[in-house]
């Protein structure tokens, strides 16, 4: 299920047309994550304000997506490239990978709402086996 240069290519040009919206996709996927899957709000319950565009969700949302635009620079070697972060989720954050799963299905629902144009099934399937792939490369220094 790697990606190939055909996906890489859809990838890219997506993230060409989405990159400025950025933090208000990353705002709005992860306020519907914590709506739609609750148990995730347990790694963010240092968060003084959990509720869907709050400023803390708002701020993680840009950062989330600041991670995924620099996971699309380094999409020919994700393992090497993300490493480090893989590392903080891993052993310092300790989140369950099963959840970078979860976080990429809101991220694909809100792509579709914002961008119903452009989110072609060929986009779709190249941004669905990449954030698989990014979700591969984080878990991978779990064990
Ligand atoms: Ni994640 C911090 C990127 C999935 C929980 N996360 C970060 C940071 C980046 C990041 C970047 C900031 C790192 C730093 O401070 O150096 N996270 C990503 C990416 C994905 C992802 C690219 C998947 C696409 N993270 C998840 C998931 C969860 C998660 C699925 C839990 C459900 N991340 C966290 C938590 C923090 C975090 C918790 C620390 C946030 C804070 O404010 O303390």
């Amino acid at each position: 299920m790697s990606l190939t240069a055909k996906d890489k290519d859809t990838v890219k040009t997506f993230w060409a047309k989405i990159s400025a919206n950025s933090a208000e996709i990353g705002t709005d996927a992860l306020s519907r994550m914590l709506v739609v899957y609750p148990q995730t709000k347990t790694y963010f319950s240092h968060w003084t304000d959990l509720s869907p565009g709050s400023a803390p969700v708002k701020k993680h949302g840009a950062t989330v997506m600041a991670g995924v635009g620099d996971a699309v620079a380094k999409i020919d070697d994700l393992r090497a490239g993300l490493l480090s972060l893989s590392e903080l989720h891993a052993f310092t954050l300790r989140v369950d990978p099963a959840n970078f799963k979860v976080l990429s299905h809101n991220l694909l629902v809100v792509l579709a709402i914002m961008f119903p144009n452009d989110f072609t099934p060929e986009v779709h399937v190249a941004m669905d086996k990449f954030l698989a792939a990014v979700a591969l490369a984080l878990s991978e220094k779990y064990r």
